[in-house]
């Protein structure tokens, strides 16, 4: 048994929590954090809210209030957020805790006694007109290395940590004056010292994932340099050395230890020493725009003190928004607060595990978000279930029903089951959050695809065995899924749990041991319901509302804009794109693998076809595609009759996001060639995936 110390960045206590947060840190920490306590680990996980720091201050000055009003309005809200979304904090705690003031110095002196801080006077920005010093946030500019606009600390284009005296053109936050540099005598950390420290760490860190590895690799190319440690300001943790009056130290220099003091606090309480966990195994969970404070600061912080180093940084990357990267003063934002007063907080965890990897930025869009829940949660783990509850109380008496002479399909099936528990565990055991779901939702379509080959609801006429068989192995299914979802979706999984009659999921591997013939479950309960178009259309109104005409206008492309307005503008004329060839030669843009492989393309059989009024090119098709059938509206009709389509087989793009063509709705795409002839897959069976 292991001991895992987890932590999640500390958001500042200036605002509540969005989507964002919760797609790159709490949402895979928690489904970390849950299924290594399933698996029997001992689990820490902690967080807080970091309450110092220039935005808050900035927002108190603006709001005319003290910092700690600010701080602690948002820490109530941003705590509530994380309740509501089940996120299994151990500690969840605040840094102007007294216990954090007092880690937070001492380190601080203890890095100091070490002469690893040390004094220099040097120039700062000085507002004449203000009266005072500007630090980080209280002044804006241009950054010297990119040139996109900055804060005083950071630029949040290209990711770097920035001295305010760094930017171009700074001028207050506060009245909008250029500032004066001015002496002043700060602490600075040596952070030089640790260039070959942290290159070693980087380097022979085989856990720390690409994304983190990358930036920090390029970072320390350019050669580490000291760091100040310190600010002339009001807000923060005062600097516990005689002489620095009127100084405190700097929000990234305490905040790190805000980990500490978290589990500190949890260590007062419960009595087991947190140091245990860390030096077992430390992982750090974060967002991308953190990365170079958590691989290259606080390792050095930490290696100063003579402490062990994080064994794993994880740093989700970022998440947009319908489209459009999101922006808090613009309002283009989702809140977890309004999202969970419409919604079950299991749905966004869903959604946002299994939209993407967590190593690729995504996008939230309404309409991907319903199809989702619909498409997957609805129809294909809802309707196993329901279909396995109901079926064995109608024909079974509501237990489940003895196993014997198995066929083939059953025996298949049953391996599936069985390996679900460990093929879905090492993914997550792996960091592959979102392909152990995917595994999950593939082996309940498997399950709806078994249920239908066996048509229980004739076998109970004909083969009794047949459909006790059916029921037995679904029911399986049914009772791994109670457990194996617990980790990504905790309240669904406790109410599959309790349908099933057994107690809430706490140990993974109960997912390989099957119920017994003649356990009784309890009668079904509609698991999920189907988001309406009506409901998305009110969210997307609401959203939208927020964007003006020029913000249409500058707005700032995501590549899925551009690359839908390039499929637009492609599609405008073949003639365009057909010249635009031969201009270019054959420089087409490429697109990657992983590009390709969102493609999902299954063999379909078109059971049912007819002509669309009005229209002389389109059919309105009902197509086959294994598990379900959908209805696709294709341009077929100049080639074909209905009719000659009827019991053909073809490739569908089974994953299109629905959109309605002369008024029809359409879930997908028929392959076919310019012309509108069919590709005639005859070797293949209805449901099977391209690869
Ligand atoms: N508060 C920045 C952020 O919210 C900062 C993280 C501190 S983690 C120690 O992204
Ligand atoms: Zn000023």
């Amino acid at each position: 048994m292991a001991k895992i110390f987890i932590s999640t960045a500390l958001p500042y206590a200036n605002g509540p929590c969005h989507l964002g947060h919760l797609r790159s840190t709490y949402i895979p920490a928690d489904i970390y954090a849950r299924y290594n306590r399933m698996i029997g680990n001992d689990v820490l996980m902690v967080g807080a809210t970091d309450e110092h720091g220039t935005p808050i201050a900035v927002r108190a000055d603006q709001e005319g209030c003290e910092p700690i009003d600010v701080s602690t309005r948002y820490h109530d809200l941003i705590l509530e957020d994380i309740k509501s979304c089940d996120i299994s904090f151990d500690s969840f705690t605040r840094t102007t805790d007294e216990k954090h003031y007092k880690i937070a110095q001492d380190y601080f002196k203890y890095l100091y006694d070490e002469g690893l801080i040390y004094e220099e006077t040097i120039q700062q920005l000085y507002c004449e007109n203000c009266g005072k010093f500007l630090p980080d946030r209280y002044v804006e500019g241009t950054c010297k290395f990119c040139g996109a606009d900055a804060r005083g600390d950071h630029c949040e284009a290209c990711g770097r940590a920035l001295e305010p005296t760094e930017l171009l053109e700074p001028h207050c936050l506060t009245c909008g004056n250029t500032p004066v540099i001015k002496d002043s005598t700060q602490y600075f950390f040596k952070l030089s010292s640790f260039q070959k420290t942290i290159e070693d760490y980087i380097a022979n860190n085989e856990s720390l994932p690409a994304n983190v590895k990358n930036y920090a690799e390029n970072w320390l190319k350019e050669g580490l340099k000291d760091w100040i440690m310190t600010r002339d300001m009001k807000w923060g943790i005062p600097v516990p050395i005689e002489g620095a009056k009127g100084k405190i130290i700097y929000v990234w220099g305490e905040a790190f230890l805000g980990y500490i003091s978290s589990a500190a606090q949890w260590s007062e309480k419960s009595g087991k020493p947190w140091e245990e966990y860390w030096n077992d195994y430390v992982i750090h969970f974060i967002g991308k725009d953190i990365i170079y404070h958590h691989s290259i600061f606080w390792p050095a912080m930490l290696a100063g003190h003579g402490c062990k180093l994080p064994d794993n940084i994880f740093a989700g990357e970022f998440l947009s928004l319908e489209g459009r990267k999101m922006s808090t003063s613009k309002n283009w934002v989702v809140w977890v607060a309004d999202f969970v007063k419409n919604y079950e907080s299991d749905l966004l965890r869903y959604y946002l595990t299994v939209n993407a990897p967590l190593n690729k930025d995504t996008d939230f869009s309404w309409d991907d978000f319903q199809r989702r829940i619909n498409d997957e949660l609805a129809d294909v783990i809802g309707n196993f279930l329901h279909r396995t509850f109901t079926f064995t109380h109608k024909f079974f008496d509501g237990k489940i029903p003895e196993y014997k002479n198995p066929s083939e399909d059953d025996l298949a099936f049953e391996k599936a089951i069985k390996e679900l528990p460990d093929k879905a565990g090492t993914l997550i055991a792996d960091m592959k959050f979102r392909e152990g779901l995917v595994e999950i939702i593939k082996t309940a379509k498997a399950g709806n695809k078994y249920f239908n080959d066996q048509e229980p609801w004739k076998a109970v006429k004909e083969d009794m065995q047949k459909a006790a068989n059916c029921l037995y192995l679904s029911n399986q299914l049914c009772h791994s899924l109670a457990i194996l979802l617990k980790p990504y979706i905790p309240n669904k999984a406790d109410e599959i749990c309790e349908i099933i009659g057994i107690d809430e999921a706490t140990n993974w591997n109960d997912a390989k041991e099957f119920l017994e013939t003649g356990h009784e479950i309890n009668k079904a309960k509609p698991l999920f319901k189907k988001i309406e178009d009506e409901t998305i259309a009110k969210e997307k109104e609401e959203l939208y509302k927020n964007l003006d005409a020029s913000d249409v206008e500058d707005k700032e492309e995501s590549d899925e804009d551009k690359s839908n307005k390039k499929s637009k503008q492609d599609k405008k004329s073949k003639k365009d794109k057909k010249a635009k060839k031969e201009d270019n030669g054959d420089k087409m843009d490429l697109i990657s693998i992983d590009e390709f492989a969102k493609v999902e393309i299954r063999i379909g059989e078109i059971v049912e076809a007819e002509k669309i009024e009005k229209s002389d090119k389109l059919l309105k098709t009902q197509i086959n595609i294994g598990e379900k059938t959908i209805q696709v509206v294709a341009g077929l009709a100049k080639r074909y009759a209905p009719e000659d389509l009827v019991g053909r087989k073809v490739p569908v793009v089974t994953n299109l996001k629905p959109a309605k063509l002369f008024g029809t709705l359409s879930e997908g795409m028929i392959m076919a060639t310019e012309s509108a002839a069919l590709l005639t897959p005859d070797d293949c069976e209805v449901g099977e995936l391209l690869m």
